[in-house]
């Protein structure tokens, strides 16, 4: 284990989830290093976010390339420049390719804004909502080619509140991800979480299927 832990961003908007990365005292003590940001949106703010705290951008668009597999080959190459222990997803909006994954195994991390299983995909808090959910939250997981479907880290659960809306109860997730985002990033960062056949191990002890549970 090398005592620094290099790893790339890949984002597409508003960057919240860099920003707690960046910001987090969890990070600032870890051996993780943020060594690049790449955005597939030349107009993502999470750029800005970077540019600011010196780190080095990169902007590829999918639109330019013919399809996925080319596009995420291209990706492949640029991330590989800054040779990255981890890859994080932080609200990349792209699906990536089965040879993507293959070449990140165990290695690539996504936060989602659902408790996973449920709600894979997108508006995952409008349809929490329309389910009568109690509780919701977020999750951080490996990612692998079953989209939203890799081995859980960790998940925050926090209680939906009568009359909630959509808008308010993204907000009061959103601030779960940037503590449980952090945290993963640490352990991994740490050597203390890896992926291995059977699942999501921290400290060498299989995860539970949900993932180390936050409850607030
Ligand atoms: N790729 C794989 N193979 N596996 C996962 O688990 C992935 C992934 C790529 C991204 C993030 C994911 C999420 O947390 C993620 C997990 C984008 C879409 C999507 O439908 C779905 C899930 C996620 C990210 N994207 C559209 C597409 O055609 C584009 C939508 C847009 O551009 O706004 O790629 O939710
Ligand atoms: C976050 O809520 C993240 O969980 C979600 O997008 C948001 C990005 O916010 N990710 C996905 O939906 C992936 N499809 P941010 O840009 O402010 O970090």
């Amino acid at each position: 284990m090398p005592d620094t832990c290099d790893v790339v961003v890949l984002l597409s908007g508003t960057g919240s989830n860099l920003q707690a990365l960046i910001d987090s005292n969890d990070i600032k003590d870890s051996p993780a290093r943020i060594r690049a940001v790449i955005s597939n949106r030349a107009d993502a703010y999470g750029l800005q976010r970077a540019k600011d705290a010196g780190i080095d951008t990169r902007v590829l668009d999918h639109k330019a390339f013919e399809g996925r597999e080319a596009f995420d080959a291209a990706l492949i190459k640029i991330i590989d420049e800054f040779k990255p222990q981890l890859v994080v997803l932080a609200g990349f909006m792209r699906i990536l390719s089965a040879d993507f994954v293959r070449h990140y195994q165990g290695r690539l991390l996504n936060i989602h804004p659902s408790l996973l299983p449920k709600y894979k995909g997108l508006h995952t808090h409008q349809r929490a909502l329309e389910a009568g959910d109690r509780e919701h939250g977020c999750s951080v997981h490996f990612v692998t080619e079953e989209l939203d479907g890799g081995p859980l880290v960790v998940q925050a659960v926090i209680p939906v509140e009568s009359n909630d809306s959509a808008h308010a109860l993204a907000q009061r997730v959103h601030a779960q991800e940037h503590r449980i985002y952090p945290l993963a990033v640490r352990w991994f960062a740490e050597g203390r979480l890896s992926l291995d056949e059977q699942g999501a191990l921290l400290d060498g002890q299989l995860l539970a299927a949900s993932g180390h549970l936050i409850r607030t």
